[in-house]
This record gives C-alpha cells, sequence and structure tokens, in this order.
C-alpha cells in the first residue's frame, strides 16, 4: 500500500521544468581594453547599471551625447570629429589663434547638444559602476580624455553609436546610502560615509549649466594618497590646459567612476567601495573649487 501511494504520489509530481537562465535585461557592460569601446548596439530603456571595465592603461570615462534627431554616425564623424581633431593639434602646436580658427568649423547643430549622464572619470585597472535612466532614442557615448601627445580618445576611435529601444528595463530606481546634489549655485552637497564599506551613492543635479571648458558640471570620485596637492588634480580636471585631462592621470590620484553631465532634474547613482584614506568628489571643469565642485572626505581605519 505505501510502496503503491508513493508511485502514485511520484507520478503524479510534473517533471521539474527545465530552468531558464533568464539574465535580467539591465546589465550594460562595457570595457575598455585599449582606445574603443566594447559594448552592446541596443539597450532597454529605463534604469540600467553600466559596468565598465578599464582594461587599458589609459583613464576614460563615458559620456552620452544626445544630438538632435538628425544627427547620424555620419555627421558625427564627418562634420563634428575633424574640427575637434584638428583644433587640439593646433593647440599642442601652439598655434591657438589656428586652433581657434578649426573650433569654429564645429557645426552650428553641435550647440543643442545635451547629456543625459555617463560613466565618471575612471582609472587604469579599475571597474566603474553608474546606474542611470535612457529615454527611449539614438545616442553616441565618447571619452575625450587626451593621449599624451594632447589628441582626443574621441578621435582615435573611442565612441560608439548606442541604440536606446522601447523595451522597457526590468530594474527599479535603485535606493541610496548617500545623498549627494550638484548645481551651478552651491557645488557638491550632501553627507558622505566616513567608514569602510561598499556603498550607492546618488547625484541629483539641480541644475546644469556650460562652463568655460564648454562642458557642464558632473561628479567624479578620486582617492588622494598622502604628499599630493590639490592644486594639481583640480588644474587636470580643465581639458583647455596642455596638462589637463591628458594621460596619465598626476600620480597620488586614482580616480573610482562617478556620475557624468546630465540636466537639470535628472538623477543618477553610482557604487563605490571605500577604504581607509582621502577622498574627493570633483568636476570636469577649470578651478572645481572656486565653486565648491571640489569636496574632500575621509574614510577612518
Ligand atoms: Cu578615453
Amino acid at each position: 500500500m505505501l510502496t503503491h501511494s508513493c508511485k502514485t504520489e511520484k507520478k503524479e509530481i510534473p517533471a521539474e521544468p527545465e530552468k531558464e537562465v533568464v539574465k535580467n535585461n539591465y546589465e550594460v557592460d562595457i570595457t575598455t581594453e585599449n582606445m574603443e569601446f566594447f559594448a552592446p548596439d541596443t539597450i532597454p530603456s529605463g534604469w540600467t547599471t553600466w559596468t565598465y571595465h578599464n582594461k587599458s592603461t589609459q583613464p576614460h570615462f563615458i559620456l552620452i551625447d544626445d544630438y538632435i534627431d538628425t544627427i547620424t554616425m555620419k555627421e558625427f564623424k564627418e562634420q563634428l570629429l575633424p574640427p575637434f581633431g584638428e583644433g587640439i593639434s593646433k593647440m599642442y602646436e601652439g598655434k591657438n589663434e589656428e586652433a581657434f580658427a578649426a573650433f569654429d568649423k564645429i557645426p552650428e547643430w553641435y550647440a543643442s547638444t545635451t547629456w543625459p549622464g555617463g560613466v565618471g572619470l575612471i582609472s587604469p585597472g579599475k571597474t566603474a559602476v553608474t546606474t542611470l535612466f535612457l529615454d527611449p532614442g539614438f545616442y553616441i557615448f565618447e571619452c575625450y580624455v587626451k593621449m599624451s601627445n594632447g589628441m582626443f580618445h574621441t578621435n582615435m576611435g573611442m565612441y560608439k553609436a548606442l541604440i536606446v529601444s522601447e523595451e522597457k528595463s526590468t530594474l527599479s530606481e535603485p535606493t541610496a546610502d548617500y545623498e549627494i546634489s550638484i548645481s551651478s549655485e552651491a557645488g557638491i552637497t550632501g553627507t558622505l560615509p566616513d567608514k569602510p564599506g561598499t556603498y550607492v551613492l546618488s547625484v541629483s543635479y539641480i541644475d546644469q549649466k556650460k562652463y568655460d571648458n564648454f562642458q557642464g558640471h558632473d561628479v567624479n570620485l578620486v582617492k588622494i594618497a598622502e604628499d599630493t596637492e590639490l592644486a594639481v588634480l583640480e588644474n587636470w580636471m580643465n581639458w583647455l590646459n596642455l596638462d589637463g585631462l591628458i594621460d596619465p592621470v598626476p600620480e597620488g590620484f586614482t580616480f573610482l567612476g562617478g556620475v557624468n553631465d546630465m540636466p537639470a532634474g535628472h538623477k543618477g547613482y553610482f557604487k563605490v567601495t571605500l577604504d581607509p584614506g582621502k577622498y574627493a568628489l570633483i568636476s570636469e571643469v577649470p578651478k572645481p573649487s572656486e565653486m565648491n565642485l571640489l569636496k574632500t572626505f575621509e574614510i577612518s581605519e
């Protein structure tokens, strides 16, 4: 009887369905080995988490460009890259007049560009994790850090088209352990961690504007070694300086990601693991400390 019942029971148990390995649709994995982005062509809209592995020997970031609707890769390559490339070359040859004449050839449509986010500066060998919200559309993302000869990484091939599809990401907006705000009025504000650990930081863009380097404010996390001068870091944050935003990052400073330029009212998140030491949040603009766009903090033992 017992045996029979067991058999019956066994028969009634439906065969276990084959386990479906469904990878979530919101993890965007991006790698740089040299001067390129290995990245997906299409991602869902909504919240996506970008994990950016910098396996190269140079510092990089990811800035997402949102151009007017008529701009395709063709216009980007034929109208935008040449004047930037020529301008920066002339600048490093010391021919400033010719440099500005070249920058003057930048097409008018470029002025309407908005930047809906991206991954902050990340030093060689490091990985950055940033969560962003994107609407469906066509974007191009790039890195315009400069090679040691001054040429923009973008001109060396560090850009990629990205289609954000109508398909919705299954990721909900993250929750933050620490909330930071950034604005042109008050700079970078908010409470920061002081104990070692892994944290999610949110960055709220209260406003946005174009600074003297033609870019907006953003938030980059940097670890600072002892016996370094913050003035060196500040100077490096301005690409218009010949020794700014250029490979290598000054000794003693290690970039650990962040949230790249966003429009007013937008919010991004980044995940960081903090060991004891000195850190700063800094914007990629000229003289950030004068606008409170440089905020230092310390993680205790
Ligand atoms: Cu780069």
